[in-house]
C-alpha cells in the first residue's frame, strides 16, 4: 500500500488516498499533512477508513506527497561516498566535511517548503549561475508530530557541486532554488518496511533517451541511523503537521558529470518505487515551460 496526494483529470483540487494493487481509495481527509499531525496507530486505522469507490492509479495525476505546512529537511554527509566527494570538490573547507561526517551532531539543513515540491513527472531545474550539478538520490523519513517515523518516501536533492563547493557557506544557495527539491512518487507506510537499513536506491541518468550515468547503491551503507537524524531534527523544533526528512545521499555522478537541459533523472528505491524527472536550466526555463 501507498498514501498519496492526486488530482482527478478535469479538477484543479487535490485528494488524499490510498493505493493498493493499483486500485486507489479516497480518505476523508482534505490534506496529507492532516495525516501527519496523527499518531501512528491511529493513522494505520484511518488508512482503512477509505470511501467504497475505487479508480484506477492510471486514471489519476499524482501530486508531490507533501502539502500544507509540512516542510522538507535533509542530513547531509551521512553516506562515505558523500564526504568523498565533498572533500573533492571543496579546495579550502575539506575538514568541515571530514568532521561533520564523525561528529556526534549530524548535518541537517532546511530543504524545502511544500509549495515548492515537485512529484513524479515534475520538471527540476539546475541553475544557471552553476557549472557542476548533480541529483542526489535519498530515501526521505516521514515523520509525524510526535516524531515518529511513518513513512518512506523518495527524495532529489538536487545541488549545484560548484556553488558548494566554492564555499560552504554558500550551501543555501547550492540547495535551496526553484526546482531544487523532488519528492514521491508516493509514501510507504513505515510499517510495511522490513528493513529500512537495507534498501537498494538506483540512480539513472538519461540523456537523449540514452544512459548517461548509472550507479546503484544501499540504505545499508548510512553512517547514521534514522531515528539519531529525527532526534536532533526534534531536539528544539515542532513541526505540528509532520516533516519530511531526507537521509542524505549515498550517489554522487563524480565530477566531470554534470546534469545538463533535457536530461532525465530516474531514482529507485527498492519498497517505495521510483520518481522520474526531466531537468531544465534556469529560471526562466523553469517558470515559462521553455
Ligand atoms: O554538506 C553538504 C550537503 C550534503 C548532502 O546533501 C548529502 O550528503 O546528501
Ligand atoms: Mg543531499
Amino acid at each position: 500500500m501507498h498514501i498519496l496526494r492526486y488530482r482527478i483529470s478535469g479538477s484543479s483540487r487535490p485528494h488524499v488516498g490510498v493505493v493498493d494493487a493499483g486500485r486507489v481509495s479516497e480518505l476523508d481527509v482534505a490534506t496529507l499533512a492532516s495525516l501527519w499531525s496523527l499518531r501512528l496507530g491511529t493513522l494505520r486505522e484511518k488508512l482503512g477508513e477509505t470511501g467504497p469507490e475505487t479508480l484506477a492509479l492510471s486514471d489519476v495525476d499524482i501530486l508531490a506527497p507533501i502539502d500544507g505546512r509540512t516542510e522538507v529537511w535533509a542530513g547531509g554527509v551521512t553516506y562515505e561516498i558523500s564526504r568523498e566527494a565533498r572533500v573533492e570538490e571543496s579546495e579550502r573547507a575539506a575538514s568541515a566535511y571530514e568532521l561533520v561526517y564523525d561528529a556526534d551532531r549530524p548535518e541537517l539543513f532546511f530543504k524545502s517548503a511544500a509549495w515548492r515540491v515537485v512529484g513524479e513527472g515534475g520538471t527540476i531545474a539546475v541553475r544557471s549561475d552553476s557549472t557542476l550539478d548533480v541529483p542526489e538520490p535519498e530515501v526521505a523519513l516521514v515523520i509525524n508530530a510526535f516524531g515518529e517515523i511513518v513513512g518512506y518516501t523518495i527524495c532529489d536533492d538536487v545541488s549545484s557541486r560548484s556553488i558548494e563547493g566554492a564555499n560552504p557557506l554558500y550551501l543555501p544557495q547550492a540547495k535551496i532554488y526553484l526546482g531544487a527539491c523532488a519528492l514521491g512518487p508516493m509514501v510507504r507506510p513505515a510499517w510495511e518496511i522490513a528493513d529500512p537499513y537495507a534498501l537498494g536506491i538506483g540512480l539513472t541518468i538519461y540523456r537523449s533517451g540514452e544512459v548517461a550515468w548509472q550507479g546503484k547503491a544501499s540504505t545499508a551503507q548510512l553512517h547514521r541511523r534514522y531515528d539519531e537524524l529525527v532526534g536532533y531534527l526534534l531536539h528544539s523544533d515542532v513541526h505540528p503537521d509532520g516533516v519530511v526528512l531526507s537521509t542524505g545521499t549515498c550517489l554522487v555522478p563524480p565530477a566531470p558529470f554534470t546534469l545538463q537541459a533535457g536530461d532525465v533523472v530516474q531514482i529507485d528505491v527498492d519498497e517505495i518505487g521510483r520518481l522520474t524527472t526531466p531537468v531544465v536550466r534556469g529560471l526562466e526555463a523553469l517558470t515559462t515551460g521553455g
